[in-house]
């Protein structure tokens, strides 16, 4: 493994520094150059953390959740990290609070490291950041990711898709299995959770489900990877079987470490060179090429915005292979 200098702040990061690593992380929301620029000397590193996701409709009991798994998890002394996805949005109204007094619990304890991310304006900038603020956690020796999100627009399906396993949480009543399938929630499970077994309702939340499984319905990424999600009936709030769910997500680790959970990891990172490099090249070109005054030009004379695009394109493609 490549020497990095103690003293920079990849050093001070690579060591486990809280500071350095929350430093990166505000870089990495901000889209801030330096991010980049910092882990790429400890990038060898990268590949150690499991990232597990924690998506399912608003109130299904997420952050009660990541919090007992949190806690399941330093049990083992497990280092974790954990991050609230967009805990803003319109959907959670003001969670941000809740999830944060919850989530103190943990704050006292140094093998925990606690950051929540807000959604940003520019387009798949959401999971750009979650992904390098995982990356940077997982540099920082943290052995266990813990991502919420709210399982609602694209950007939180981006974010998903680049976890290793993805949790689906339900509860009985608003947001169960029949509006989840609906949602296309279950679509990117590898393990569903039934929470709140402790209401009436869970039992047939989790009969449905089983259901649904059985007859492959919806289970498009687990499908892919070979892999049967198994439904976990847990309490987050009162604790019972966290162990259930800490055994699930090891049997899916065991499954993908077994079945090519490095060519998994590269696809992702392919899609990840993809968009930065597409997010790059759209900006230089648009910047460089008088495009914008161009654009402006046709649409006042009239000229259709797809004919304007489409021409733009081709002007911009034959310059780059005259
Ligand atoms: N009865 C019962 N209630 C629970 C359980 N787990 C969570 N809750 C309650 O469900 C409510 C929502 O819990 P949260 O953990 O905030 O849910 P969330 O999915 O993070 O919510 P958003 O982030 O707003 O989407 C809270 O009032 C919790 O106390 C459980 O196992 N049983
Ligand atoms: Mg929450």
């Amino acid at each position: 493994m490549p020497v990095v200098d103690p003293s920079s702040l990849s050093g001070r990061l690579v060591a486990g520094d809280r500071g350095a690593l929350a430093r990166l992380i505000s870089w990495a929301e901000n889209g801030d150059p330096r991010f980049a620029a910092e882990l790429a000397p400890a990038w060898s590193r990268v590949g150690r953390a499991w990232r597990s996701g924690v998506t399912g409709p608003p109130g299904a009991g997420k952050s009660t959740l990541v919090n007992a798994l949190a806690g399941r998890l330093r049990a083992t002394d497990k280092r974790v990290g954990i991050l609230a996805v967009d805990p803003t949005s319109p959907f959670t109204g003001g969670a941000l609070l809740g999830d944060r007094i919850r989530m103190e619990e943990r704050s006292s304890d140094p093998g925990v490291f606690i950051r929540s991310m807000a959604s940003r304006g520019s387009h798949g900038g959401l999971a750009r950041a979650a992904i390098d603020a995982c990356d940077a956690m997982d540099v920082a020796g943290i052995d266990e990711i813990l991502l919420e999100t709210v399982g609602v627009g694209q950007a939180e399906f981006d974010v998903m898709s680049a976890v290793d396993t993805v949790i689906v949480t339900l509860c009985p009543g608003a947001g169960d299995g029949v509006q989840a399938m609906k949602a296309g929630i279950l679509e990117v499970a590898d393990v569903l959770v039934v929470n709140k077994c402790d209401i009436a309702g869970a039992d047939r939340l989790a009969t449905d489900l089983e259901d649904a499984v059985a007859a492959r319905l919806s289970i498009a990424r687990a499908a892919k990877q070979g892999w049967q999600p198994p439904i976990v009936s847990l309490s987050a709030a009162l604790g019972n079987n966290i162990e259930g769910l800490v055994e699930a997500i090891g049997r899916h680790r065991a499954h993908l470490e077994r079945s090519g959970l490095d060519q998994l990891r590269r696809a992702r990172r392919v899609e990840q060179v993809r968009r930065v490099m597409l997010e790059h090249l759209g900006e230089r070109l648009w910047g460089a090429g008088g495009l914008r005054e161009l654009a402006e030009r046709a649409l006042a004379a009239g000229d259709p915005p797809y004919d304007v695009a489409e021409r733009l394109a081709a002007r911009v493609l034959r310059g780059a292979n005259p």
